[in-house]
């Protein structure tokens, strides 16, 4: 029994504004070897059989993968990459709002250099393309110095309008700022940007929070070390060294506003390497952040912190995580939240740590993890995978979160391997795995609703390989 595969490549020619194009590899074709395929009749090639999650119209009524009870997750044969020296090609990535209404969400792809490789005395162009989610052209890229699309969020001004920020960590030119935010519309025209004087840090990590008066921008600086705030009424007794901060800016008449900061309570904390946006935990009807920090004892470990969202000036931590097995500081590499749990409403968080080494039988053991909590802080199951490469990150390196109609999908990545979990009754539960190209980190964003093609699409940046993949999800036919 031969299986059959067809390979065709596609080069999307060049396009006035580009300033490199991307060649989309298309490999067609049926493999035998999918899950839940049932190796029946269909395979004789003559009745149609029922429909099952596999990329192909068994039942032969013209759609795919339609109707199934359970969420259908492939990993599509589609790939992305530039034409050219692809290296830190989708060291960023972020899903769009649907800009020309044809019903599918656009895609931002940065390419930047990758964490190890970054030097602040020798500053390198980033670039980040908007690329149309129907036919996957490049509509424009937008350049700038000091490793500009290091970090990439979209969100949303206070009137409905879409903008996207991007974060250049390294030294600009001969001056001496660390660090600039800048925030774009969709036609690649600078709304406002922000710098700081700080070491190293600013850009690194960026995050919106979803907020009753639209969307605000967080802005974290781990290393920020001082004694005076960005806000007027702010100044402490003496400097704090490496407390770090995070600044949380809304969006409003075109330009960037900080409304809050959140400093280290103490020197050493270094918060907010990973912070995002959270549910209310301490009912106090604000909501609350989850980040990373350190402990305040000299203690090398990272762990996972719930903070309290209220506050302006020093954090208060709510709850804290941390892990009793060696993690190399990977702990919280990764962090999200949803509504994971398909017997429960309550929203959930999750967090990532993609190494830890432990003993098993007296052998060096060593595994990744997703570990499940909740906004109170209360702890729930935890999905592990086992890292064979000596030195390798496992799951839990990245995240995304995929609404499925009621309930949510988290989707986890590492180098090598892909995982959709959920859980059920605080338990995990592993939906469907992938292994990944090897020998690149993961990079996970996740559009919202499904386009036009009943998809959600999971896009997975593989930077140290200068490629960008595509899971799709179609959410399970609801139950009437
Ligand atoms: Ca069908
Ligand atoms: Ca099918
Ligand atoms: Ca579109
Ligand atoms: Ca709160």
């Amino acid at each position: 029994m031969s299986t059959k595969h067809l390979y065709s490549t596609l080069s999307i020619s060049s396009l006035s504004r580009v300033v490199f194009c991307l060649s989309i590899i298309n490999i067609a074709g049926c493999s035998l070897t999918e899950p839940n395929v049932s190796f029946d009749g269909c395979l004789a090639g003559t009745a149609p059989c029922d429909e099952v999650c596999n990329g192909e119209d068994d039942d032969e009524d013209g759609n795919i993968d339609e109707a199934l009870s359970e969420a259908c997750v492939l990993l599509s044969n589609l790939s992305l990459s530039p034409s050219s020296s692809g290296e830190g090609f989708g060291r960023s990535l972020s899903t769009v709002p649907d800009l020309n209404n044809d019903g599918y969400n656009e895609l931002l792809i940065a390419t930047s250099r990758s964490n190890s490789e970054l030097d602040q005395e020798s500053p390198e162009v980033g670039k980040v393309a908007l690329i149309d989610g129907a036919s996957r052209e490049i509509e424009w890229v937008v350049e700038y110095g000091g490793d500009f699309g290091y970090s990439l969020v979209v969100g949303e001004t206070d009137n409905g309008e879409p903008y996207w920020c991007s974060g250049a960590p390294t030294k600009e030119g001969d001056d001496n700022r660390f660090g600039r935010i800048l925030c774009l519309d969709f036609n690649g025209g600078v709304i406002d940007s922000f710098s700081a004087q700080s070491d190293f840090g600013l850009g690194h990590w960026l995050s919106i929070m979803s907020t009753e008066r639209g969307d605000q921008l967080m802005v974290s600086e781990p290393l920020w070390s001082e004694a005076e705030g960005l806000l007027d009424n702010f100044s402490l007794e003496e400097a704090r060294f490496e407390a770090g901060r995070i600044l949380i800016f809304g969006l409003d008449g075109g330009e960037l506003t900080p409304q809050r900061e959140l400093i280290g309570s103490a020197s050493d904390q270094r918060i907010g390497e990973r912070v995002i946006g959270v549910g209310d935990g301490n009912d106090d009807g604000i909501s609350d952040l989850l980040l990373t920090g350190y402990s305040s004892d000299g203690a090398d470990e990272r762990q996972v912190w719930l903070a309290d969202g209220g506050r302006n000036g020093s954090l208060s931590r709510l709850k804290r995580f941390s892990a009793s097995e060696f993690t190399d500081s990977t702990f919280g590499a990764s962090l999200t939240s949803g509504f994971f749990d398909t017997e429960s409403d309550i929203e959930i968080l999750a967090f990532g740590a993609p190494f830890i080494e432990g003993s098993r039988d007296g052998e060096l053991d060593r595994l990744s993890r997703v570990y499940f909590t909740t906004v109170t802080g209360e702890p729930l199951g935890t999905n592990s995978a086992r890292i064979l490469e000596m030195e390798d990150l496992g799951i839990g390196q990245s995240m995304a979160t995929a609404s499925v109609g009621d309930s949510d999908l988290l989707v986890t990545a590492g180098p090598g391997k892909f995982r959709v979990l959920r859980l059920v009754g605080g338990n995990a539960e592993l939906i469907q795995e992938f292994d990944l190209p090897q020998g690149s980190s993961t990079v996970l964003s996740s559009s919202g609703e499904p386009d036009e093609d009943g998809l959600i699409k999971v896009w997975i940046g593989l930077p140290e390989l200068g490629l960008v993949k595509l899971a799709t999800i179609r959410p399970a036919e609801l139950d009437e």
